[in-house]
């Protein structure tokens, strides 16, 4: 007899972070590809109609590229010892703890969106979930899975439990009020001051799990609160899918989890501003010169320059279609796709040439009707770019098969803007945003977003490194610090201020483009 599934986890485990096993390059089998029973033809994907339920979004939450990202970024930002090495933690993991399941967050608004679901209710400990969980008998079928079962709906939370998780919390917003975080043995001295640069960092590892001595005063609200619904219900070793970051994000309790912990964090990121003029770069953007097209040239014309400024405008986008599939993976109930696209960004020079200018782009994009809602906007990609000391000008075209959130083609990535800006550095292969949902679905007639690129100083905000896999934005790299300075999540980390005055995310666009 033995335990599946504590051997594949220590296989994993070893191949991700020793350095024995990344010396040799070894990779990650997939363990759990095996032959799937599921008979396709019963799978024929007919538009759900009448009220919008839950199970609508089960093609998003069991997509196998999306199960595997969430799966091996916890395998990367482990809370205990990195094997092979000292190290308790990776930079800044606590931090990005809380922002990249933020940006799961604010992905699965969108596509619920599309969908005419609500926006995920974050879950409070009085609550009783009506619905339950179930993966499906392909899943539950299956020997790899023989540990799980459906998690049963209708079973609060035990009253003792819950007290402790309110105790918690009160001492986790007493820290945000007091700007100190503190163990309960106060004569031991130790105490952290929040309000510094590393503050985003702490607040994510006291609510995760991974605050080390201050546990005994925060808990370990996230991963505790995982095990209460792991075994909600079920008697001995069984245990439902929130046990297990495997296969955790499979059941809709997780976002719901999830959206509880990230309301708390922002408790803390509420109280602090983001000032976007104080060291803007001298260039200008506008909102003629950002355009999205299938092809890879942009459309004729947008690069024409004449008498110092663009020659022409109003260019538009090309509609970008996304398609739901049949399922293509083990245990999936749908494939959601889309058509490859690039975007064409024309950038110029405000004041005179003579200096190189290091430029760092982030695209977001937001629901249009949500685009005041700093915490809707979704990273596309991030990328740097060096504008000639003798340049007024340049249009930059990104593919979006490079973006840095996306698990990467390490095949695809020989032509990248940055190769000449940055040392190549290894990256965590197999954590990424997966590119099949790099765009949220839409809906038939289309869906109004829009689309920001965000141009800040690479000199004050990058190491200079790419990746040429894995996801840099979502998953840092290697033997590395995380290769961006500003705030995770910048310009949208916090409340936005333009020149100390604090303002809306549009209004302080429609500023910085008039700048
Ligand atoms: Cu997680």
């Amino acid at each position: 007899r033995y335990n599946r599934s504590v051997i594949q986890y220590a296989l994993k485990i070893f191949l991700v972070h020793h350095t024995l096993a990344r010396s040799y390059r070894l990779k990650v089998p997939d363990l759990t590809d095996a032959p799937s029973t599921m008979d396709m033809a019963t799978h024929a994907m007919v538009p759900p109609i009448g009220e919008p339920e839950e199970i609508w979004m089960d093609y998003w939450r069991h997509d196998k590229n999306f199960v595997d990202h969430h799966s091996y970024w916890h395998f990367v930002y482990r809370g205990s010892v990195i094997p092979g090495t000292d190290a308790v933690h990776l930079d800044r993991q606590g931090e990005l703890f809380g922002y990249m399941h933020k940006q799961m967050l604010a992905r699965y608004d969108a596509e619920r969106e599309s969908w005419g679901l609500d926006p995920v209710d974050p879950w409070e400990f009085t609550d009783v979930d009506p619905l339950g969980s179930d993966a499906g008998d392909d899943f539950h079928l299956s020997p790899l899975n023989s540990n799980f079962r459906p998690r049963p709906a209708g079973i609060p939370w035990p009253s003792s439990q819950i007290r402790r998780f309110q105790d918690w919390t009160d001492n986790i917003r007493r820290a945000f009020e007091e700007g100190i975080l503190q163990t309960t043995r106060r004569e031991r001295g130790i105490q952290i001051r929040l309000g510094e640069n590393s503050s985003a960092n702490w607040v994510g590892h006291i609510i995760e799990a991974t605050s080390g001595i201050f546990a005994d005063n925060y808990g370990r609200m996230h991963n505790r609160g995982h095990g209460i619904f792991g075994s909600l219900g079920l008697q001995g070793d069984l245990q439902t899918y929130m046990a297990h970051a495997d296969h955790a994000i499979r059941d809709h309790i997780f976002f719901r989890w999830h959206k509880f912990i990230d309301n708390l964090i922002e408790e803390y990121h509420q109280t602090r501003t983001t000032e976007l003029a104080v060291d803007a770069p001298p260039v200008i953007i506008g909102e003629n010169d950002i355009v999205i097209s299938t092809s890879e040239n942009p459309p004729n014309g947008f690069s024409d320059w004449s008498s110092n400024q663009w020659s022409n405008n109003n260019f538009s986008s090309d509609l970008l279609k996304t398609a739901l599939d049949l399922p293509q993976q083990l245990f999936e109930w749908g494939k959601l796709t889309h058509d490859q696209f690039n975007y064409h960004i024309r950038v110029r020079r405000r004041g005179n040439t003579g200096t190189e200018l290091r430029l760092t782009l982030r695209i977001y994009i937001a629901p249009a009707q949500h685009a005041n809602d700093r915490r809707r906007w979704i990273e596309m990609d991030k990328f740097r770019y060096v504008l000639g000391a003798t340049e007024t000008h340049t249009v930059i075209t990104r593919r979006d098969r490079h973006s840095s959130v996306i698990r990467r083609f390490p095949e695809e990535t020989t032509d990248d803007l940055e190769i000449p800006l940055t040392t190549t550095v290894d990256g965590f292969c197999e954590c990424g945003w997966p590119y099949n949902l790099l765009l949220p679905r839409g809906t038939r007639d289309g869906e109004r977003y829009l689309l920001a690129v965000f141009i800040s100083d690479n000199t004050i905000d990058s190491l200079r490194i790419r990746s040429r896999c894995g996801s840099l934005s979502y998953c840092g790299a290697q033997d590395s610090r995380y290769p961006d300075r500003r705030q995770m999540g910048y310009p949208f980390a916090t409340p936005i201020s333009v020149n100390g005055q604090e303002m809306e995310v549009l209004e302080s666009m429609n500023r910085l483009d008039n700048f």
